[in-house]
């Protein structure tokens, strides 16, 4: 939110925000064409094609920071490249322009397209490998959580916060066998846990929807989700860390030739996203943050959600879209 002290000149224009509506718009309502299809490729490279177009129209001189991969294994939207008309302000582009590809493949729920832009340089340029996390909500004391405490340690404190029992707190973690221990210890302390099968960049954010139910984020998923969850939790103000995972010399040393220094570091929210940031997503698949893209006929309806830092403003927009739907437009 306006914890930081940004100058008029580091802040991303506010008319940009409604420009990530239609870049994420355009990125769902391609793959939502394949929804189902049984085939992630297909549906991701919709997304990607879609997104890239609609970036490039941006006023924007953009590089990707978080993107489809590194340039030899990613064609489109590879970390580095240059995005937007170049005649504009220097920002960092994050994309996840299909997350979730197998819930959209499977057509389950909690697919999202997804991207943030923020002032060059203030994003953490995460390589594409896993990170440790753990996020809450606004509203709580800060500090109360900490990665390098104990699940019980964390959920106790808070509980204690929201002013409940343990066995009140709901944690969201991803269903995989890593998390086998840490869902134990959460069970043996009476923890209700709903686990999710991909997607855990709304995972992070259901935190910070009371709809939800949802009180805490535990557990290990992709680093570049964990960036865009923080630049969308920066807005509302909640607590995050985060701390790769990098578990191997060449993991190490492709982290330190995009900045990483400290293979151990534990980041925080403002760290992992440090500058003013815009995040826009839109339902892919029907989900607990969003609708996925309706097909009704004349006209293409999507569900969007753009968070500002600056001004900490949340913005839910719905979007009728006819020259789509007319000239079956991707
Ligand atoms: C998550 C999730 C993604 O990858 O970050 C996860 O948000 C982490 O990797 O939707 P594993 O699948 O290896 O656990 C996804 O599930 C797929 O990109």
């Amino acid at each position: 939110m306006t914890d930081l002290v940004v100058s008029e000149d580091k802040i991303i224009e506010r008319i940009l925000t409604m420009e990530l509506v239609r870049v994420t718009e355009r990125a769902a309502v391609a793959s939502a064409k394949l929804r189902g299809h049984g085939n992630e490729k297909a549906a991701d490279q919709a997304a990607v094609d879609a997104m890239r177009r609609e970036l490039n129209k941006l006023p924007i001189d953009g590089t990707v920071v978080i993107g489809e991969g590194e340039r030899d294994e990613a064609p489109m939207l590879f970390i580095g490249e240059r995005v937007g008309t170049t005649k504009g302000p220097k920002v960092d582009i994050a994309v996840d322009p299909l997350e979730g590809t197998t819930l959209c493949a499977k057509d389950m729920p909690g697919s999202i397209a997804v991207m943030a832009m923020a002032q060059a340089g203030t994003l953490l340029y995460a390589p594409d490998v896993y990170m440790d996390k753990i996020a809450i909500g606004p509203g709580y004391p800060k500090g109360i959580i900490d990665l390098d405490k104990s699940p019980e340690e964390n959920i106790n404190a808070l509980a204690k916060a929201k002013g409940c029992k343990p066995n009140e707190i709901t944690a969201l973690v991803m269903d995989r066998p890593r998390h086998a221990e840490l869902i134990a210890k959460l069970r043996a302390i009476g923890c209700s846990i709903r686990l999710i099968t991909d997607g855990d960049v709304v995972g992070v954010i259901q935190c910070a929807e009371p709809a939800t139910g949802i009180d805490i984020y535990l557990g290990i998923g992709g680093a570049p989700e964990g960036v865009l969850a923080a630049g969308a939790l920066r807005c509302v103000g909640g607590q995050m860390q985060g701390r790769l995972i990098l578990d191997t010399p060449e993991k190490v040393a492709r982290a330190a030739t995009m900045g990483v220094k400290d293979p151990n570091k534990k980041y925080d929210l403002n760290e992992l996203a440090s500058g003013d940031v815009v995040v826009a997503a839109t339902g892919v698949t029907d989900g607990a943050l969003l609708k996925g893209v309706k097909f009704k006929g004349d006209i293409i309806e999507t569900e969007t959600i753009v968070y500002r830092s600056l001004t900490g403003t949340v913005r839910r927009i719905t979007g009728e879209h006819r020259e789509l739907a007319k000239f079956h437009l991707d």
